[in-house]
């Protein structure tokens, strides 16, 4: 046993590493254990049962010792902790601290908090207020850096200021203008000029989102969870700085993090960009009619803000790089394109801005845009009152201090790896929402993640996050809802033989009347012949595609099969319904086009 001696901790091991259990995904047992002790500092010394002549025999009598044949084998001060899983959950529950604390026969630094949240946005808030409810002292820093154009915003995060909420609102009321057209033929007479009010729109959701930043601010409160309109940098392992808006700054310790500082819109790195355009961030908040507006990107957030505008009436252009709506389903990508060119969108595809130059002040203002081809040398140039740039956006941690305490991230988009734990490599700093790598990028998920958390921190559960099977929706004017895969990817991964996709067209039946777009909506499933015929896409493009969507992404979560969905009664008469009556697959080269309900 003197072999053992573990001067103060220490972890014995054996065996080869790739034989060793993992506790995830992520690094192998005894790596996770040994960068928990560097991450809070403590000295250790580690026997590498793999790696000396005596090992066996020592793992022998460590096992007589301690009931225990995996390693890591971890002692604190001669009392036996356990395995990886032991070591973590004592981490966890204080235990750890205590007999390290204990051993040195010193106090151990006491933490402010047992838990920072750096980031009040969709997943800060769901874990703090969780973390809280389960009885923890908790501080949540939310900070919101102004746009170039000085726009800022209250507490809440991207979704409820500059996101899903004004968003859906603004779709909302481009839909209303519509239902307003369809309205004289269901025998609606006005004699009043139709015509939309931005500023009335504006404020009035401005004042919705106020109402929220208020609520929020409550509900932390009414929780006790420390809020503070702060920027929040880590300076040491447990450290935060945090610096308020007036450059005050103060310093909090915790034992532990987590990072939710979500993502903020990228800017084209062209002459005038910065300086005369505006982004997602300014739009919903600006404080006059954008005018004729040219839209760069062909993102979803892209789609959307065209689609709305367009429906309000303005003169809208979209400049499309490559591809619509890159990540989903092409197919629908295009189609949900097709009905927007039909309603008053512009696109010019295969073309990039290389410059905006400013021709006239105002509220709107005229720019001129001059953009090139991506296939050739040819150069075009318009004038619009508005430049809104929609080309993705950046994760924001590079001025969080992660280099200082020794936090991974893709150097390349600054997004943090994780384990399935939303673990990151330095083991009491956690990541959630959408500055994660390869994750889902929106609000339930944010919210989700922070929630289960919170409890597996601090609630003895040990329930993950679901990333799999994700349904979202994409409110352009005709909405185009989703879950699981796209076909390109289900070809990719289970072969062209291997699936099956079924289609159809579809007509509201509140279309009918107005006599609006018939054959634009659609709807598909791709199955797997495999596995059941399991559905393992769902798509479908027509109104309310979010709420279709949703109830059939909870079917998937069951696994749902075709035969399962034929199964089904439908509920008559719905859009939703022509999931349970598809009978159409494409290979069959069967007309999917309707004529009637
Ligand atoms: P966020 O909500 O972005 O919150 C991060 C917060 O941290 C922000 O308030 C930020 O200012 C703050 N912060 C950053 N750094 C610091 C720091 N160092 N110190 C203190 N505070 C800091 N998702 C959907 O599910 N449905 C939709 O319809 C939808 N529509 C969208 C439309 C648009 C235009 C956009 C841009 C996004 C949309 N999303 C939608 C995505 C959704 O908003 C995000 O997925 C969600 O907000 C992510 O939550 P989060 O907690 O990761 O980050
Ligand atoms: P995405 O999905 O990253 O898309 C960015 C869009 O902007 C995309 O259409 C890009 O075209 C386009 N883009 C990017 N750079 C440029 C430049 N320099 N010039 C013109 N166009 C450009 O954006 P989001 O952040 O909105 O989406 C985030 C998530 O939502 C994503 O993970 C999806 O799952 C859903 P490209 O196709 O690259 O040619």
């Amino acid at each position: 046993m003197a072999q053992l001696g573990p001067p103060r901790y220490g972890f014995h091991a054996f065996a080869p590493a790739k034989a060793w259990p993992r506790r995830s995904a992520g690094p192998a047992d005894r790596s996770e254990v040994k960068d928990l002790f560097h991450s809070l500092g403590v000295e250790y010394s580690a026997l590498e049962l793999d790696k000396i002549d005596d090992g066996p025999s020592i793992q022998e009598v460590l096992l007589e010792l301690t009931s225990q044949r995996t390693v890591p084998n971890v002692f604190i001060n001669g009392n036996h902790v356990g395995g990886c899983d032991q070591t973590f959950q004592a981490y966890h529950n204080g235990t750890l601290q205590k007999l390290l604390r204990d051993g040195k026969g010193e106090e151990m630094e006491s933490y402010d908090y047992d838990l920072i949240v750096i980031g009040g946005g969709s997943g800060g808030l769901a874990c703090s207020k969780e973390a809280a409810t389960l009885g923890k002292k908790v501080m949540v820093l939310d900070y919101v850096v102004p746009t170039p154009l000085g726009t800022t915003w209250g507490l809440g995060g991207t979704c409820v200021n500059v996101g899903c909420i004004p968003k859906k609102l603004m779709h909302q009321a481009a839909l209303l203008g519509q239902a307003l057209q369809d309205s004289r033929k269901f025998g609606w007479e006005y004699d009043q000029q139709v015509k939309h009010n931005w500023e009335t729109m504006t404020e009035a959701i401005q004042n919705y989102i106020g109402s929220l930043n208020w609520g929020y601010r409550v509900a932390l409160r009414e929780k006790s969870v420390t809020y503070l309109n702060a920027y929040g940098e880590f300076i040491g392992p447990h450290k935060i700085k945090a610096t308020n808006r007036k450059g005050q700054e103060t310093f909090y310790t915790a034992q532990a993090f987590v990072i939710a500082t979500g993502e903020r819109p990228r800017y084209l790195g062209i002459p005038g960009d910065k300086e005369y355009c505006i982004t997602s961030d300014d739009l919903f908040s600006l404080p006059y009619c954008p005018g004729r507006t040219l839209i760069v990107g062909a993102s979803y957030v892209a789609l959307e803000c065209a689609g709305f505008l367009a429906g309000l009436g303005l003169d809208v252009t979209v400049m499309v790089r490559s591809i619509l709506l890159r990540g989903f389903d092409q197919e629908m990508a295009e189609k949900a394109g097709a009905y927007m060119e039909t309603h008053g969108v512009k696109f010019i595809r295969k073309f990039v801005p290389i410059e905006v130059i400013k021709l006239e002040d105002g509220m709107p203002g005229k720019l001129k845009v001059i953009a090139k081809s991506t296939e050739g040398s040819q150069m075009i140039e318009g004038e619009y009152n508005t430049v809104l740039i929609a080309v993705g956006r950046d994760a924001c941690t590079n001025t969080i201090g992660l280099d200082k305490i020794g936090v991974k991230m893709n150097e390349k988009n600054g997004k943090i790896p994780v384990n399935d734990e939303e673990q990151t490599n330095v083991p009491h700093v956690y990541a959630i929402g959408d500055i994660l790598e390869g994750k889902p990028e929106l609000t339930p998920v944010a919210i989700q993640a922070g929630r289960l958390l919170a409890r597996r921190l601090f609630g003895g559960s040990s329930v993950k996050c679901d990333y799999i099977n994700v349904p979202t929706t994409v409110f352009t004017p005709l909405e185009y809802g989703c879950c699981g895969l796209p076909e390109e990817q289900a070809i990719e991964q289970f072969g062209q033989e291997n699936i099956e996709v079924y289609h159809t067209f579809f007509w509201p039946l509140e279309w009918t009347v107005p006599n609006r777009d018939n054959n634009t909506c659609y709807a598909k499933i791709i199955c797997s012949k495999l596995n059941n015929n399991q559905v393992i896409g769902l798509h479908v493009l027509g109104p309310n595609a979010g709420e279709i969507t949703q109830g059939f992404g909870a079917a998937m979560k069951c696994g749902i099969t075709k035969e399962l969905l034929d199964e089904t009664i439908g509920i008559h008469p719905t859009c939703a319904e022509v999931f349970t009556t598809m009978e159409i697959t494409r290979s069959s080269g069967q007309d999917i086009t309707q004529s009637g309900c």
